[in-house]
């Protein structure tokens, strides 16, 4: 019931990419005094929660996704400080702050890599995986990896390390070495880490990558090769992803972290970022009697417009995104919670991906994806520049992109590896022009001056030149934009119960272009009698016209608008049947009276 609900069940959270959300010192790289200067505007979109990607010391090969000191801010962003400084401005407009948890791995730079490294005898020589050359094969030789497993970025996901003779695994950048959570000091150390930060004041974790935490290894310490769908390399996935002990590390992390100041009252939010969870697995992490996380990010609608890699690209359809969407619906109804999500720090810009980003229909579509997202059950969150439909940068030239991932697949797809060449160097730049992670990492785009207000430095990565039209003070400046709706479906989900924990009901599965579910909720009235309070949501996912099967509005006919992206057109009754009628890219949510 809505009165037992945790509160994270209304709320909304924001994503901040430091790095691209707004520089002070004039370095080209964003940092942590330029949030806190960011407030106001957070607390006028009204969110009440920041994720922050990570801002900890970092040498900065996965833009500080690869940690060498967990206790300590980057120079890059800032100090302790103002890291302080930032929660305390946080918290003063009731807002949280959550901080990524990247665990799965450390830098090569981390003091417990290093030492790992230093000799096959160090006692921290396990807190890593270390495995001998396959069998009978030359170490160091093409093929004599421990395993065949391809890493996240490209190539083998095994380096070799010449001084002791010894490979180290890497699902992702070699400077990523993964921890081995089947010692119990990496993990005590870790949890002990963790505490340090809630005592700080942070508010909870995004865990990067939790899923893949625990590896299949068998007892003789070996570890199994992945299937070889194409090139040289194997899909490792299946012996790491929702691996056998990773339900246990989740539990037993929130016994020995969490559940103490849960005790006290604390209010924390925890959610894993969970790369090929399946519904099942999902639900037992999510399943608050399991005491694992509260929600996890899962990614099969992300998966819908490509093939075995974001860079092998698919056309997508409305049916697909349904059945995904529903499925995770269906799956957590009763037990566990879903993290609602189009946009993060690795993906394309949503508008450019399922809307449509040209002049005609780019507000229009976004206003509609994100009713869309925001009406289902579950936590939405907003990626910065989401809430301006900001759009996917118009690179050209492998040189304009930066990140790793890209340049990974890139070299090894055009044979810049010696592995065979697949692509062209003009088919690899098509994908990425649509699939790069860099997409998302422009810059935010503040205002129409030049580098759009985010620095007076030289931006390290390129602003979007069409900040001159699209950004933050254009949009607050009129009523109809993209970031005032954003903010009004940010408290429609604070304010609507049903928006919040209605049941969700997917209608219409296999309409190419209407996208249709209806929520319902029973409260009790002031009289003590059941009220039952139901939405039906209409979206229309393209550019042509459309209208809803009559049979779907069966029992709507008078029913109130309670949100529309096209105000002064959806509730205008002037001719018959309108209620079920749908512009282009028109969406509305109806309540029945
Ligand atoms: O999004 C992806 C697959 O579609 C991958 O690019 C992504 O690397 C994967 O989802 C894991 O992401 C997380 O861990 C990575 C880091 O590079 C990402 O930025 C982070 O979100 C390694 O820490």
């Amino acid at each position: 019931t809505p009165g037992d609900a945790p509160w994270w069940t209304r709320s909304v959270v924001y994503q901040v990419y430091p790095r691209s959300f707004q520089d002070t010192d004039g370095d080209g790289i964003g940092d942590l005094p330029g949030i806190t200067r960011r407030l106001d505007y957070l607390e006028r979109l009204g969110v009440d929660v920041v994720w922050l990607s990570p801002v900890y010391r970092s040498p900065q090969a996965d833009n500080g996704y690869d940690i060498s000191d967990y206790e300590d801010v980057d120079p890059l962003f800032g100090s302790l400080a103002d890291l302080d400084a930032l929660i305390e401005g946080l918290h003063a407009r009731g807002m949280k702050l959550v901080m990524d948890l990247v665990v799965n791995h450390t830098s090569d730079e981390h003091p417990w890599f290093v030492e790992s490294r230093s000799s096959a005898q160090s006692p921290r020589r396990d807190w890593y995986w270390w495995r001998p050359a396959r069998e009978g094969m030359e170490p160091g030789a093409p093929g004599a990896e421990p395993t065949n497993w391809r890493s996240f970025f490209g190539g083998s996901a095994w380096r070799f390390d010449e001084a002791s003779g010894e490979y180290y695994l890497h699902l992702f950048d070699p400077k990523q070495p993964d921890l081995n959570w089947e010692n119990p000091d990496v993990r005590e150390a870790v949890y002990a880490m963790m505490r340090r930060w809630l005592d700080r004041g942070v508010d909870g974790f995004r865990m990067d990558v939790i899923n893949l935490i625990s590896k299949d290894v068998a007892p003789d310490g070996s570890l199994p090769d992945g299937e070889v769908h194409w090139g040289t390399y194997g899909d490792g996935s299946p012996h790491y992803t929702d691996g056998p002990r990773v339900h246990e590390f989740l539990a037993e992390m929130h016994r020995e972290v969490f559940a103490p100041y849960l005790a006290q009252g604390r209010e924390i939010l925890t959610v894993g970022e969970t790369p090929g969870v399946t519904v099942e697995h999902g639900v037992r992490y999510t399943d608050p009697d399991r005491r694992e996380v509260d929600m996890v990010f899962q990614f099969e609608h992300m998966g819908i417009d490509h093939g075995a890699t974001r860079y092998d690209p698919v056309r997508w359809d409305l049916a697909d995104l349904k059945a995904t969407l529903g499925r995770w619906q269906a799956g957590l109804a009763h037990r566990g919670w879903n993290a609602l999500y189009w946009d993060n720090h690795d993906q394309p810009r949503v508008v450019s991906r399922f809307g449509d980003d040209s002049p005609e229909h780019r507000v229009a579509s976004a206003k509609a994806l994100a009713l869309l997202l925001h009406l289902h059950r579950g936590t939405p969150y907003v990626y910065q520049g989401e809430e301006l439909a900001m759009t996917n940068a118009p690179f050209t030239r492998i040189e304009q992109y930066q990140d790793v991932e890209s340049l990974g697949y890139f070299r090894e797809l055009t044979g810049r590896t010696g592995a065979p060449r697949l692509r062209t160097d003009g088919e690899m730049l098509a994908v990425l022009a649509h699939a790069s992670r860099d997409h998302a990492r422009t810059p935010v785009q503040w205002d129409a001056s030049a580098n759009a207000g985010f620095t007076t430095g030289t931006p390290w990565l390129e602003v979007n030149p069409n900040h001159t039209t699209i950004n933050a003070e254009a949009a607050w400046a009129d009523e109809d934009s993209v970031l005032h709706f954003y903010r009004r479906l940010v408290a429609l989900r604070r304010e609507e119960p049903v928006v919040a924990l209605g049941d969700f009901r997917m209608l219409l599965p296999d309409h190419e272009a209407v996208y249709a579910f209806t929520r319902a909720l029973d409260a009790t009235g002031p009289d003590g009698t059941t009220v039952r309070d139901e939405l039906l949501v209409l979206v229309n996912v393209g550019g042509v016209p459309q209208d809803v099967p009559a049979g779907t509005l069966t029992g709507w006919e008078d029913a109130s608008v309670l949100v529309t992206t096209h105000p002064g057109r959806a509730d205008d009754g002037t001719r018959p049947g309108a209620v079920g009628h749908l512009e282009p890219w028109e969406g509305r949510v109806l309540r029945r009276t």
